[in-house]
């Protein structure tokens, strides 16, 4: 069986980072082992007054036991991290278990819509884009890529200005950087990937839903992590990951008031398992 781990923070309501990570990766038959990074009783992005407990610490703590026992995975991936400290520990895990045949995802997740969220700033930005020079695949949306890159945040944009946007991330130190949430018109909406040595890009685009449903970012970097786990090709892994997370917005339509906190990506795994045979 293949084996992958997750470094995100739990936040026990709300529908994003480990809480769709775990049920997403484990719905493609891969074992998934979690690290907490940090627990919050919800998201940040529209909850107020919500709980913050750090566990920084014991991540190096898991790790060494890990090591312990010689614990080995096909991929790491990290999300949401809440400081610049845990951006160096979590670089340090990398170090601890890359091996020759793994491979490493970082989703760089800094904000959306042009906007940081809460508690994220240029200072963080910069050490994430560090973080990036150490993985395999970088996922990054605009605005994220924005951020990392220092260059101001746009909507309008071609072809061309996506290429050397996905080149510039390139030069962060990562093989393959995919940008997500990529539109030229109101009708279509997707990723674009560049892989860097063989100077190659690939497009993958479904309808577009003109609404944001928060953790969508986190749908789409689990399967992604999933599908190159399971063997799966560049083209095929973006498709997939397109694919489901427009499934998944589609399926939150009837619910968008009730559930403007998330998408209803429960609703779709049969779909995930389908999609991947
Ligand atoms: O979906 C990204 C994410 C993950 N974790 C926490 C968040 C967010 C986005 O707002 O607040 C705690």
């Amino acid at each position: 069986m293949k084996k992958t781990v997750t470094i995100q923070d739990i936040s026990c309501y709300g529908k994003c980072s480990l809480t769709v990570a775990l049920p997403v990766i484990s719905a493609m038959g891969i074992e998934t082992a979690v690290i907490p990074t940090a627990v919050l009783s919800t998201h940040t992005g529209g909850f107020t007054g919500y709980t913050f407990r750090d566990l920084t610490s014991d991540i190096p703590e898991i790790s060494r036991h890990w090591k312990s026992l010689n614990i080995k995975f096909n991929s790491v991936y990290t999300g949401y991290l809440g400081s610049a400290e845990q951006i160096n520990i979590v670089s340090d895990f990398f170090d601890d278990f890359r091996t020759d045949d793994n491979f490493i995802v970082v989703d760089p997740v800094l904000g959306d819509n042009g906007k940081f969220y809460n508690g994220f700033n240029e200072d963080f930005a910069e050490k994430m884009a560090c973080l990036c020079s150490k993985a395999d695949y970088i996922l990054p949306n605009m605005t994220e890529a924005s951020f990392m890159l220092k260059i101001p945040y746009t909507e309008n944009y071609d072809r061309a200005y996506i290429e050397d946007i996905l080149r510039k991330l390139a030069r962060l130190g990562c093989k393959i950087p995919v940008l997500t949430g990529v539109h030229f018109d109101d009708k279509k909406q997707g990723a674009v990937a560049y892989d860097r040595e063989n100077d190659t890009f690939f497009y993958s685009f479904s309808d577009n839903i003109a609404r944001s449903v928060h953790g969508t970012g986190d749908i789409f970097a689990s399967v992604f992590t999933g599908a190159v786990t399971i063997g799966k090709d560049i083209q095929k892994s973006l498709d997939i990951s397109v694919n489901y997370t427009v499934e998944c917005i589609k399926a939150t339509i009837p619910y968008f008031d009730e559930m403007w906190y998330g998408s209803c990506f429960e609703l779709c795994l049969g779909k995930l398992i389908d999609m991947i045979k």
